[in-house]
């Protein structure tokens, strides 16, 4: 009796490390390094880092008519980035940043505790940013960083992107993989963003430009420098998209896709872009000046 209960003991326990070991496997599959840091890491913090603000807000997603290039699968060589992209068109770049030190570093937790007190920018999510205003990061993630109301003004919502105190933040921006192609002649600045669902940036413009999130879905609208778009400087991204967008004929809709952590846009230099968060989240754009 005593041989056969053991042998429950064992299938039980070979089960179970079968069952914790495969579901490891899957939410974290798609990366390859650093996965020193993995072991005990729970996979829900691993897939979302705490970063879930609940909403009610109508679906988000929408289409896909970026051109996407998966580095698992295509080749793109710096001289090919420059000929097809650089100055031509906005391209998604799958796999190519690996971002799991720095996401392991930018979980809700993670980054309330190192850097909670101190002093952050935020910006009005306007077309111009502007005006901005300081408090702390405690306050920004706990009391603004909310889901987006409908019919509240971009001009009357706070956003935290860019402004960052460099040498503040410096050890978690050197963990920030920046993509690996470069327009000839700029260096990359990135600044770090935190905001809610339902939050964006409405159209503007300025130089060429990669971005990607590390936590939470975004979505991207673009519209090429000959095609200025229809919008209110001061409206939010999601009343543009209510009001404007699904009123706007098919071949007059921006190009645009949602974005997931793991996949970086690239645009050029005064494309027209707005943005959507699809979920709460963390993101970086590299600024190439
Ligand atoms: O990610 C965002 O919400 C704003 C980013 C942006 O507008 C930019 O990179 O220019």
């Amino acid at each position: 009796m005593y041989k056969n209960m053991s042998f429950c003991l064992f299938i039980v326990f070979l089960f179970y490390f079968r069952s914790s070991s495969s579901s490891f496997l899957t939410s974290s599959s798609s990366f390859t390094a650093g996965q020193s840091f993995l072991n005990n890491w729970p996979s829900s913090q691993f897939i979302n880092g705490g970063w879930v603000i609940p909403h009610n807000l109508t679906d988000l997603t929408g289409p896909c008519n970026i051109k996407r290039l998966n580095r698992n699968q295509d080749t793109l060589s710096q001289e090919e980035f420059v000929k097809k992209f650089a100055y031509n068109e906005p391209v998604i770049l799958i796999n190519v940043t690996d971002q799991t030190e720095f996401r392991m570093h930018s979980t809700r937790e993670q980054l309330l505790s190192k850097y909670g007190n101190y002093s952050i920018t935020v910006t009005t999510a306007n077309t111009h940013s502007y005006p901005k205003a300081e408090m702390t990061l405690n306050d920004y993630v706990n009391i603004i960083m909310k889901p987006q109301e409908e019919g509240r003004l971009g001009s009357d919502t706070l956003y935290h992107f860019g402004d960052n105190d460099r040498e503040e933040w410096a050890e978690l921006f050197s963990m920030y993989n920046i993509p690996p192609y470069t327009v000839p002649g700029l260096e990359p600045v990135i600044s770090f963003g935190l905001a809610g669902p339902g939050t964006g940036v409405p159209f503007h413009i300025h130089g060429p430009t990669f971005a990607e999130t590390i936590y939470g879905r975004k979505r991207w609208f673009l519209y090429s420098p000959k095609v200025r778009p229809l919008f209110d400087p001061n409206g939010s991204t999601l009343d543009w998209l209510t009001n404007t967008y699904f009123s706007l004929p098919i071949n007059e809709r921006p190009l645009e896709c949602v974005l997931q952590p793991g996949e970086v846009l690239y645009f050029p230099a005064y494309w027209w872009h707005a943005t959507l968060n699809v979920d709460a989240s963390v993101f970086v754009s590299t600024f190439l000046a």
